[in-house]
């Protein structure tokens, strides 16, 4: 059913039946329309987020999952004491997790990333991570040598830092045949496979092997459109994903696009895990909330990472991991 907001929202160019994904990201994405008497774009005043669902607060569609009851759990206990060092999270019986009615295998962990440990993700997605090996959008447009140290060079006049999108970790996706090469191993970053085993061991669904990621860097009102993740070979393990920076509206849709999507509020320093059929779901970013920096960056008192912090103000940062291959 969908609401009377998206009913009033400019109309799709497919059939909306077709389409429902898109009439429900139009809502939340659109920042700008041109109203039938006026030649300039207006801006829109904030979508109603009275439907999206916020892991903070209590609502009908939530569960909360209790580990313990996680035949894994003993399991995971063992790759918490083996994996967690140095990654400071909380001990595992702090953890709060949540499921989503009608959402199999999806879980969200509230807060697992302390904010002063956000200071250090975030510190490697923009410092290390887009460095070769690893592939970035910057490559992909301007060839070898962009991107890399794009934080050392932020000051030059020709810094591409603020042209940075994405970048791939791991066995890198060839978009012409659409595949990853079994073949071509690249080195995955150990700190990002400590901690996304252990997510995933810790949620039931270990054994998992980190393989490949993508890191994501949203600008001010940013958003990414709905998709699938289906090009690993293993979709029977999860896709765990992480979020820094400003709070985003991330839409969770079915198996087409058919399917009215529910909306979820992402905050800094929780992690998302799309499992079971949620992992062929489609989803996406309708919407970066970039007047929501949070606290601990937009007022950073620790003065190694103020640059960051204030980069980082009105964007946010996704890293989102895949298991590739089939692993015995
Ligand atoms: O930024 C996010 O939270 C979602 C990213 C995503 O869906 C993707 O990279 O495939």
């Amino acid at each position: 059913m969908l609401t009377t907001q998206a009913m009033m929202a400019p109309q799709p160019t497919q059939d909306a039946e077709e389409n429902v994904y898109r009439v429900v990201e139009r809502i939340y994405k659109q920042h700008y329309y041109t109203p039938p008497n006026r030649t300039k774009p207006v801006a829109m005043p904030l979508p109603d987020l009275s439907k999206v669902v916020d892991f903070e607060a209590s609502h009908p569609n939530l569960f909360e999952i209790d580990l313990k009851e996680n035949q894994h759990y003993i399991d995971s206990l063992q790759a918490y004491n083996r994996e967690c060092s140095g990654l400071d999270l909380p001990p595992l019986e702090q953890w709060r997790v949540y499921g989503l009615k009608g959402y199999d295998g999806f879980m969200y962990i509230r807060r697992l990333i302390a904010p002063e440990q956000q200071y250090y993700w975030m510190e490697r997605c923009i410092k290390d991570y887009p460095n070769p090996p690893n592939i970035t959008n910057l490559k992909a447009l301007y060839g070898d040598d962009a991107g890399t140290d794009l934080w050392l060079r932020r000051k030059e006049p020709d810094s591409m830092l603020n042209k940075l999108a994405w970048c791939t970790l791991g066995y890198q996706y060839d978009w012409t045949p659409r595949k990853y090469h079994k073949q071509q191993p690249v080195a995955f970053p150990p700190d990002i496979a400590s901690l996304t085993t252990l997510v995933a061991h810790a949620t039931g669904s270990g054994p998992y092997l980190p393989e490949a990621a993508i890191v994501n860097y949203y600008k001010k009102d940013g958003n990414m459109g709905g998709h699938l993740d289906n090009a690993e070979y293993e979709m029977k393990k999860p896709i765990v994903s992480i979020s820094f920076g400003c709070d985003a509206i991330f839409l969770l849709g079915g198996e087409t696009r058919a399917i009215e999507p529910i909306p979820l509020l992402l905050r800094s320093g929780d992690v998302m895990i799309m499992g079971g059929r949620s992992r062929y779901c489609y989803h996406g970013i309708a919407r970066v909330m970039s007047d929501n920096t949070p606290e601990h960056i937009k007022h950073c008192e620790q003065e190694e990472y103020k640059d960051l912090c204030s980069y980082m103000k009105g964007r946010r940062l996704n890293i989102n991991t895949r298991q590739v291959f089939e692993r015995e």
